[in-house]
C-alpha cells in the first residue's frame, strides 16, 4: 500500500477527533479572580484546579505511579474486574469523561466497550489543553472508528459545552480518580449539575476514594519521594509564572493532614518564614506570618452511607457499588431518579 493509499485508508477508519476550547482569556481572569479572593481571606486558600498546568499535570502521573498513592491503581483493578459488566449494564454507545487527564485507565473502559461492540463515541473533557489534546490524539489513532471528541474546558463552568447524546445512544458519564472529593463542600450541587446531564437511560460512573486509616491516607499525599510536595509546591510557581508574582517558593512547605471530623485530606503550603508576596497582576501584596499557611486542595473520603446521602440529595440514587476486596476505593454506578422507576 502506498503512503498516500495508507493515509486514505487511516482517514476512512480512523473516526472523527474534533477538539474544542472553552478556556483561554476567561480562565486567566478565573485565576486572577480565584488568587485575590483566597488569598485576601482571614484563611488563605487556592482552588485545586490552577495545580494543573503542564508541569503540574506531569506530577500527577507520576503520584498515580508511586507506591503510596494506592487509589489509581486500585480504581484500575476494579475497572479491569468489572469494565464488561459495566458496559453490559449501561450499553454504554457514548463515554463522557470529566477531569480525564490522560485517560490511562480508561483505555480499560473503551476496550470494554470495543468488546461488546457499543461503543461510538469519547468525549474527554478537561481543564489542561495539552493534555486534552495529546490524550485525544492517541486516542483516535488507537481505536479506528471512535468518535474522540475532546472538550477544554473548566467542569465547574462549561458542562452545557458537552454536546447532547445523540438519540438511542445510552452515554456513560464518568468522574473517575476521586477527583469529585476535590470539591469543597459543593459536591452535592456538583452531583446535581451532573444529574442534569443524564437522560432516562444514561449512567454517571463515580470513583470515590474511601474513608480509611489515617496512615495510609497521610502517606498517600505526603509521600517518601516528594512528589506530592512538588506537586503542591507547583501552583506557587504558576502564580509566579501567570501572575507575575514573586512567591520565594522555596520558603514554603508542603503539608499533609487527615481531618478525622470533616473526613478530608487537607493540602497546605506553610510559610517557614515571615514574607510579603507581590502579585502586580492582582495589584496585590500579601503579608504571611511565619507559619501561616494556604490550604490548596481537600480531598474527601466517603463511606457508601455519605455518597448514597450525596446521591439522593443530588436527585440520582446509587445502581451499583463496585470495590476491591480491602475496601480501599470506590467506583458506583448511578441513574437520575424518576419517579416511575
Ligand atoms: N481522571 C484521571 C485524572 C485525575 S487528576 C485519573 O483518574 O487519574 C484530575 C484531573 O482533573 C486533571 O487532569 C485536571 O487537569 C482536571 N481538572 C481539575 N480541575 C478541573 C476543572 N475545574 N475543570 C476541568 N478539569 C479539571
Ligand atoms: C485528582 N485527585 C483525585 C487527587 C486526590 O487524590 O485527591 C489529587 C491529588 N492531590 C494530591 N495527590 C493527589
Amino acid at each position: 500500500m502506498s503512503n498516500v493509499d495508507r493515509r486514505s485508508e487511516l482517514a476512512r477508519t480512523a473516526g472523527r477527533n474534533t477538539i474544542s476550547v472553552h478556556v483561554g482569556e476567561g480562565t486567566r481572569r478565573t485565576l486572577h479572580e480565584d488568587v485575590l479572593d483566597g488569598l485576601t481571606r482571614p484563611s488563605k486558600e487556592l482552588p485545586p484546579k490552577h495545580l494543573y498546568d503542564t508541569y503540574g499535570s506531569e506530577l500527577f502521573d507520576r503520584i498515580c505511579e508511586l507506591p503510596e498513592y494506592y487509589p489509581t491503581r486500585t480504581e484500575r483493578a476494579i475497572l479491569t474486574a468489572r469494565a464488561d459488566a459495566i458496559v453490559a449494564t449501561t450499553g454504554m454507545a457514548e463515554l463522557v469523561e470529566l477531569g480525564s487527564g490522560t485517560a490511562a485507565k480508561t483505555r480499560v473502559l473503551l476496550d470494554a466497550g470495543r468488546r461488546a461492540g457499543t461503543l461510538r463515541r469519547y468525549v474527554p473533557f478537561d481543564v489542561a489543553e495539552q493534555m486534552v489534546r495529546a490524550t485525544a490524539g492517541a486516542l483516535a489513532e488507537d481505536y479506528p472508528g471512535l468518535d474522540v471528541h475532546g472538550i477544554v474546558g473548566d467542569f465547574e463552568r462549561h458542562l452545557a459545552e458537552i454536546p447532547p447524546p445523540e438519540p438511542g445512544c445510552p452515554r456513560v458519564l464518568a468522574f473517575l480518580g476521586g477527583t469529585i472529593g476535590n470539591f469543597l463542600p459543593g459536591a452535592r450541587r456538583f452531583l446535581a449539575e451532573l444529574a442534569a446531564l443524564l437522560g432516562p437511560d444514561d449512567f454517571l460512573l463515580l470513583g470515590t476514594d474511601l474513608v480509611k486509616d489515617p496512615d495510609v491516607l497521610e502517606a498517600a499525599y505526603d509521600d517518601s519521594a516528594g512528589v506530592t510536595a512538588a506537586f503542591n509546591l507547583n501552583v506557587l510557581t504558576v502564580l509566579n509564572r501567570e501572575l507575575g508574582a514573586d512567591f520565594p517558593v522555596e520558603r514554603f512547605e508542603h503539608v499533609a493532614f487527615f481531618d478525622p471530623e470533616r473526613r478530608w485530606i487537607e493540602l497546605r503550603l506553610r510559610a517557614r518564614r515571615a514574607c510579603t508576596v507581590r502579585i502586580p497582576a492582582i495589584d496585590l501584596e500579601v503579608s504571611f506570618l511565619r507559619g501561616e499557611e494556604i490550604r490548596t486542595e481537600i480531598s474527601t473520603k466517603f463511606t457508601r452511607q455519605r455518597l448514597a446521602g450525596d446521591y439522593a440529595a443530588a436527585g440520582l440514587e446509587l445502581a451499583e457499588w463496585l470495590t476491591d476486596d480491602e475496601a480501599l476505593f470506590a467506583l458506583t454506578l448511578a441513574r437520575r431518579r424518576l419517579p416511575d422507576r
